[in-house]
């Protein structure tokens, strides 16, 4: 099979387009010569399969991103297991079927690093898949993105359709989710400095001990490597998506807090969970094609702060699982 994919021309739809990280795949799409499709969530929802099969029999993508998710931070993930397993098997297994009975000849499917072992030695290459128990936290979401990207491998043997998986790290941006309950970390953090520091800088309450370990990517730079992918890879393992490095929590929250600005420290939440201790992911295969990151964790960060402030402002601050 040849790895290079032109999107010169092609209808590329994009799954999940009002995510944050459906949409930053839409701003990376709008450099490419491509038409780009989407739906919203009111006319189409992805879990009904006959309404998914209608709109891809008509539309007949060229190309499909896989990026609509049911996604949120450790306490959402714990609390909701079935919205979190159920949902995300439906939804996948209804546009990688569909896409497949378009004929669609290309599809690339977003799983997340938590489909590793918890205790996978690190950094994490793509073949440590199910060589080890799961972070019980986030079981039953990373059991449905095993699905999905086992799902793309099995429709690449059977069918010979060019169907692909990328993991990426945990990632963060404009257009993320801050509400504090359902969040990631990020987001969390940032919104709990903003808040310390009009407040009159009081303290910055940090789930779990600190200590554990997480690799960021800025999403404009995970939308970037995604579509680098899709133009130029075409294989039956799934690639990590990364930058390679990884940072304490506890070191994160200085960080945003000197982003953020304010007198505030920080004290940690031993009742919440810790999580995976560390998932650095093996980024050689993606690096080896010749991608690599722009955007520095603290220029992202700045940059996430200021499109923060800027909606909050506005009132434009989705609170609420994306
Ligand atoms: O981002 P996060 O919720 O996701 O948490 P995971 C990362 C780490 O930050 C954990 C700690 O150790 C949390 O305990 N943390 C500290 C906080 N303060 C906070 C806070 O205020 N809010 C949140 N949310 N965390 C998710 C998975 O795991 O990662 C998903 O549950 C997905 O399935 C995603 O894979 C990328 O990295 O622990």
């Amino acid at each position: 099979m040849n790895d290079g994919f032109d999107l010169r021309g092609k209808r590329v739809f994009v799954a999940g387009h009002r995510g944050m990280v459906g949409s930053a795949i839409v701003r990376r799409l709008a450099r490419e010569d491509c038409e780009i499709v989407t739906i919203s969530r009111e006319e189409l929802d992805l879990l009904d399969q006959a309404g998914v099969r209608r709109f891809m029999a008509d539309r007949r993508p060229d190309a499909v991103v896989l990026a609509a998710a049911k996604v949120g931070g450790i306490l959402a993930n714990d609390r909701f297991p079935v919205d979190f397993l159920q949902d995300n098997l439906i939804m996948q297994t209804n546009v990688i079927d569909s896409a497949f009975r378009a004929e669609v000849g290309k599809l690339l499917f977003l799983g997340s690093s938590c489909i590793y072992p918890k205790l996978a030695a690190q950094p994490i290459p793509e073949d440590a898949l199910l060589t080890g128990p799961l972070e019980p936290t986030n079981e039953w979401y990373a059991i449905a993105k095993i699905a999905g990207l086992k799902l793309c491998q099995a429709y690449r043997r059977q069918h010979g359709v060019d169907y692909i998986s990328a993991m990426p790290s945990n990632l963060y941006g404009p257009g993320d989710n801050f509400d504090l309950d359902s969040s990631h970390v990020i987001p969390a953090l940032m919104r709990k400095a903003h808040e310390a520091r009009l407040s009159g800088g009081s303290s910055l309450e940090v789930w779990g001990s600190g200590e554990p370990m997480r690799e960021f990517l800025h999403v404009d730079d995970a939308a970037d490597a995604l579509i680098y992918l899709l133009k130029n890879y075409s294989g039956d393992s799934h690639v990590n998506v990364g930058t390679g490095e990884d940072i304490t929590i506890a070191e994160l929250a200085r960080t945003i807090i000197s982003v953020v600005g304010g007198d505030t420290h920080v004290s940690f939440d031993r009742t919440k969970p810790d999580g995976t201790p560390r998932k650095r992911m093996d980024v050689s295969r993606l690096f080896g094609k010749g991608w690599r990151p722009r955007i520095s964790l603290r220029n992202g960060l700045a940059q996430t702060y200021e499109w923060f402030v800027r909606h909050v402002e506005k009132g434009h601050v989705r609170l609420g699982v994306a």
